[in-house]
């Protein structure tokens, strides 16, 4: 889903979102998914009217001051009650985070390749207007409306207008969700669609590409010319919102996303993560091959080694439409979702290298664990957490170079092992 400035904290939290084991919902492809993605504020501490009517009655004098007429707040929020499911989303944690080969499997699922391509066949003609009128390739189009909403298949069944004032009442991110909401209102009040079809993800991720309230006021694209923009029902309006999206995100036109890698023996890992970016050919010179054999893609842009699942899984060379795509949902693994699909609809994207599924997962407990121990030690996380974000990527990075360790910043069970060892 689509949010401006997604930090990492929020995706992961999106993620969290994601791997409930009801989230049958949009998104629940993607690992973070979720349109949530704004950053928790753990130490927020909730302060709200006593009632949800008092709230309400609160924010209706902030939503008319913002510009919604009062005929369509009161139809909006007409019988509107606090949704139960949502705050349980909102604060549920997994134990494990899924592995990013287990979230590529469903993602890319042999089911989702054909029917990315037969979409495309059907909806030749207008992607080929929205290719050109915003310069991305087609095949990332659809590769993103695959995972968002497998094809418009599933575009989510919650109220998005109760959902967010849910959130906004009594979530943890409530400001955040406030500011949701006005938006949402603002789609409602502008006719783009109508109450009852503003259907979206626990979240408030709408449409088939998923959009957050924000980001379909700026983004979202009446490409069929009937002057509203409808990301539930037109096609060409929901392909050249992604394009528009995407073009604004930095695409180049006429690139790709990268390529899977081979790194030269005796590779320095402190080189991996989106930090350092180099040119292609500085690259090749150091000894970084394309996996296929052939040649390296071309960029104008800088690229970046990653190694999604540390030294032993795959490393992929990733470019600016990379980035791009992370800008569409900031984590690694779904932006790589979306390019390996995208390659696998023109008959690629198979990965030379295997995914270490031998690897155990840490819990929550060991990642906790990790922190802290690493912490002591001297490799600040900045916080404890249970969440493996950069912070923490950047200590165990510091201490397995210490150690003499591929220092790739992969956090692993025998790491933890050494590092309960003393
Ligand atoms: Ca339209």
């Amino acid at each position: 889903m689509v949010v401006r400035k997604v930090t990492l904290a929020g995706a992961m939290l999106a993620m969290a979102a994601c791997s409930a084991p009801t989230a049958t919902g949009t998104g629940s492809a993607a690992p973070t998914t979720s349109a949530a993605a704004p950053a928790p504020t753990a130490t927020q501490v909730p302060t709200r009217p006593a009632t949800f009517q008092e709230w309400l009655a609160d924010f209706r004098v902030d939503a008319l001051a913002y510009g919604i007429s009062p005929a369509t707040f009161d139809a909006a929020f007409a019988n509107v009650t606090p949704d139960p499911q949502v705050i349980e989303y909102d604060n549920f944690q997994p134990e494990f985070t899924r592995p990013v080969w287990e979230y590529l499997d469903n993602a890319i699922s042999a089911s989702r390749v054909s029917g990315g391509q037969q979409r495309m066949q059907q909806n030749a003609a207008v992607l080929g207007d929205v290719e050109r009128r915003y310069g991305v390739d087609r095949r990332f189009i659809v590769a993103i409306w695959g995972l968002e909403s497998g094809f418009g298949g599933n575009v989510g069944s919650f109220d998005v207008i109760r959902s967010l004032a849910t959130l906004a009442y009594e979530g943890n991110r409530t400001e955040r969700f406030r500011e949701f909401l006005l938006q949402a209102l603002e789609i409602l009040d502008r006719g783009d669609i109508s109450r009852s079809r503003m259907v979206g993800s626990w979240a408030g991720a709408m449409g088939q590409t998923q959009f957050m309230p924000g980001s379909y006021l700026t983004y979202a694209v009446d490409f069929d010319g009937d002057g509203h923009r409808d990301l539930w029902g037109s096609l060409p309006d929901v392909f050249a919102s992604t394009g528009n999206y995407l073009a604004d995100a930095g695409w180049k036109s006429g690139e790709t996303w990268g390529a899977e890698v081979v790194l030269p023996a005796g590779f320095d890992y402190r080189l991996s993560g989106d930090d350092t970016r180099r040119s292609v050919a500085d690259w090749q010179a150091m000894g970084v091959r394309a996996a296929s054999g052939g040649a390296l893609p071309a960029t104008t842009g800088q690229a970046s080694v990653i190694v999604p699942a540390g030294h032993r899984g795959p490393a992929f060379l990733v470019y600016d439409n990379f980035r791009a795509i992370l800008r569409y949902n900031n984590a690694t693994s779904y932006a790589l979702a979306v390019s390996l699909l995208a390659d696998r609809l023109q008959g690629g994207g198979q990965l030379v290298a295997s995914w270490p599924r031998d690897q155990q997962q840490l819990s929550h407990q060991d990642r906790i664990d990790l922190q802290t121990l690493l912490t002591a030690r001297g490799y600040d996380t900045r916080g404890v957490d249970g969440i493996i974000g950069r912070n923490s990527r950047e200590a165990v990075r510091a201490y397995q170079a210490e150690i003499g360790l591929p220092a790739d910043g992969y956090p692993t069970m025998d790491l933890l092992a050494r590092l309960r060892q003393g």
